[in-house]
Parts: structure tokens; C-alpha cells; sequence
């Protein structure tokens, strides 16, 4: 398959505010530096880099009611949510460059917007160590960037949920996880109480990288918009050192390829999240390189490989 991509819009949103680290700040500029606007556009993709968005500073805080920064993180997926939205109307695809994962919220939410305004299906594949479906009873830290998967289906401060303009934004049928790895107790009773499709890593080792990605992306068809929210933690912490909360037993570069080309394959892909990059706790820029390496097999790097030839 080798269908024409989208104008590809990239928005950087500069902050850490829902983490439980410092760094994820420099994420943007650590892409860009990283070329991923010129590798993107080598591959024939017209590029328009939005700069980053504006939005409070963190004061770095402890939790109020179970939540770290509520207030921030609300301005930050607000800003997130109408940039991306906006983006969408022009009938372009936006990569937000994270940036911590708490503002999948706010891209997700208008991506969903997006889909009710447009008669569009969703599909959303969460790439990631964590589930991030905690709530402010169940979450041990506090921390957004552990939230906005519930948030998105409804669970969460009214102040998050409604960003979209619809509560919940999202159904967690919608919803496939991959790379799983590290889930609180409690968190994990709510992620089968509400039904997410969830590939652990006990899930790939069994059955592979190839039969969990045809099952993730099993019914989509030519109406289907599908996002993908790559948290940079979902690689192994072997290759991609760069982020806050690593956990060992993450896919191998080769299994991470396979998982960006079986996605490009389906021609749907038509917006991205790359998050929670953390230059600072980086070697030598290699986490945002090899970020920047699948997101151009995401974007059919292979594909168009092959058919140069
Ligand atoms: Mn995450």
C-alpha cells in the first residue's frame, strides 16, 4: 500500500507539568534537533513546524486531592486540544511533540472531536510501559502523565474530561494498549473493569510483535482515523534511555520497527503523539534519534524504500 500522506504539522508543547521528573520540557527541541522535520520531509512529506505552545511554568508541587497541578495541566491540554484541533480542520496530520503524557488528553480529545465533526470512526493505539488509567483514588504519585487514558473515557476531574466538548471523548473500546509492562494494583482491576484491549509484554513474548499489531489494527477500514500516542517508555530502556519512568522488558528496536511499519502498512495513520522524551537524562541525544528512526517507519520509510527501487 502506498498511500499519499497528509501535510504533517508539527506542534511542540514544552512541559513536564504532569510528570514525576523534570526534562520532558526539552522533548521538543531535542526532536527537532534530532531533524525530524527534515528527515520527514527527505521522504517526500510536506512539513510545517507550529513552534510550541505557551503555558504555565511548574511549580512542582505535591498533590491536592490526589492530583499534582491541576490547574497547569489544564491550561497545557486546553492549549494542546485547539492546537491539534486546528491542525485536523486544515486537513493536515499533527505530530504534537511532548512534552509529558498527560497531554494525550488534550490531543486525543480533539482528535475525537475531530471524528464526531467529520463522521469519522477512531482508533487509538497507546504505545506505552504504563497505562496510564489511573485516577486520583487510585494513582500513587499524583501524577497526570499516569491519567489521561481514564480521562479520556470519562474518569477524571471535570475540568480535564470536558475539554473535548463531549464526556467521556473517548470509548475504551476504541482503545488498543501496547508494550504494557508496569501497572499499579488498583489501576489494573479498572483497566479490565472498563474493558481495555491491552497487549502486555507477556502478550508479545508469547505470540510475537506481528500477531499483537494484527490484532490492534485488525477492523480498520477506509473510514477509520487512527491516532497513535507513542510514549517514548514504551521502548526498552536498553535502547531509549531518555525518559523519566523506564521499565526493563520493553521491545527491541526490531520489534518497535515492526510495530511502526505494520501501522504504516494500513495507510490510516492521521495524527501522533511522540511523549515524554527527557533530554536530560539522555546520552548524547540517542533516545530522540531513535525516536525520530521510527517515526520514520511510521511514516512508510520501508514502504517507500522499496518502491524507489
Ligand atoms: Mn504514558
Amino acid at each position: 500500500m502506498n498511500t499519499p500522506h497528509l501535510p504533517v504539522s508539527l506542534i511542540g508543547a514544552p512541559t513536564d507539568i504532569g510528570a514525576g521528573s523534570r526534562g520532558a520540557s526539552m522533548g521538543p527541541e531535542a526532536l527537532r534537533v534530532a531533524q525530524i522535520g527534515p528527515i520527514l520531509q527527505s521522504h517526500g512529506l510536506e512539513v510545517a513546524d507550529r513552534g510550541n505552545l505557551a503555558g504555565p511554568s511548574n511549580p512542582w508541587l505535591p498533590p491536592v486531592d490526589g492530583y499534582r497541578h491541576l490547574a497547569e495541566v489544564t491550561a497545557w491540554n486546553r492549549a494542546v486540544h485547539d492546537a491539534v484541533h486546528a491542525e485536523l480542520a486544515l486537513g493536515r496530520l499533527p505530530i504534537l511533540l511532548g512534552g509529558d503524557h498527560c497531554l494525550g488528553l488534550g490531543s486525543i480529545s480533539a482528535v475525537a472531536r475531530h471524528c464526531r465533526e467529520d463522521g469519522k470512526k477512531l482508533r487509538v493505539l497507546w504505545l506505552d510501559a504504563h497505562a496510564d488509567f489511573n485516577t486520583n483514588v487510585l494513582t500513587p504519585s499524583g501524577n497526570l502523565h499516569g491519567m489521561p487514558v481514564a480521562c479520556l473515557c470519562g474518569h477524571g476531574p471535570q475540568q480535564l474530561i470536558e475539554i473535548g466538548g463531549q464526556v467521556p471523548a473517548i470509548s475504551p473500546k476504541w482503545v488498543r494498549q501496547i508494550g504494557i509492562r508496569s501497572v499499579d494494583a488498583g489501576e489494573k482491576r479498572f483497566v479490565h473493569q472498563m474493558g481495555l484491549e491491552v497487549f502486555d509484554m507477556r502478550f508479545i513474548d508469547e505470540h510475537g510483535m506481528r500477531h499483537a499489531m494484527e490484532l490492534a489494527l485488525a477492523t480498520l477500514d477506509a473510514n477509520t482515523h487512527l491516532h497513535v500516542s507513542f510514549d517514548v517508555d514504551f521502548l526498552d530502556p536498553d535502547i531509549a534511555p531518555g525518559v523519566g519512568t523506564t521499565v526493563r522488558g520493553g521491545p527491541s528496536y526490531r520489534e518497535a520497527q515492526l510495530c511502526m511499519e505494520m501501522i504504516a502498512d494500513t495507510g490510516r495513520l492521521a495524527s501522533l503523539d511522540v511523549m515524554e522524551l527527557n533530554p536530560a537524562l539522555d546520552v548524547r541525544n540517542q533516545t530522540a534519534e531513535l525516536a525520530v528512526d521510527l517515526i520514520e517507519s511510521l511514516f512508510g520509510k520501508s514502504t517507500l524504500m522499496r518502491d524507489r527501487g
